[in-house]
């Protein structure tokens, strides 16, 4: 470990990491969100974005979209596709 201070986007990069580490143990593949834990961390870590979606079965539909290699999972890089799409719309508002 060097002494290196982590920088705010570091910090950032990090949490993302944990995030999405914390919910994709909870069950089934470590590697990856089913969709009970992709409920989970949307209910737990994006409530804003649920609320603007404000559908029923919103994370189910999310889910859907997200999954581009249809296995029912939520890989990191899907996970990322998600980030970027809602840190893109933060920025616009
Ligand atoms: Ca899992
Ligand atoms: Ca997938």
């Amino acid at each position: 470990m060097s002494a290196h201070k982590l920088t705010e986007l570091e910090t950032a990069i990090c949490i993302i990491i944990d995030v999405f580490d914390k919910h994709s143990r909870t069950d089934g593949n470590n590697m990856t969100l089913s969709k009970g834990e992709m409920k989970t961390l949307l209910e737990k870590e994006l409530p804003w974005l649920l609320s603007c979606a404000k559908k029923k079965n919103a994370s189910d539909k999310l889910m859907k979209d997200l999954d581009e290699n249809g296995d029912n999972e939520v890989d990191f890089i899907e996970f990322l596709t998600l980030l970027s799409a809602v840190t893109c719309f933060g920025h616009e508002i």
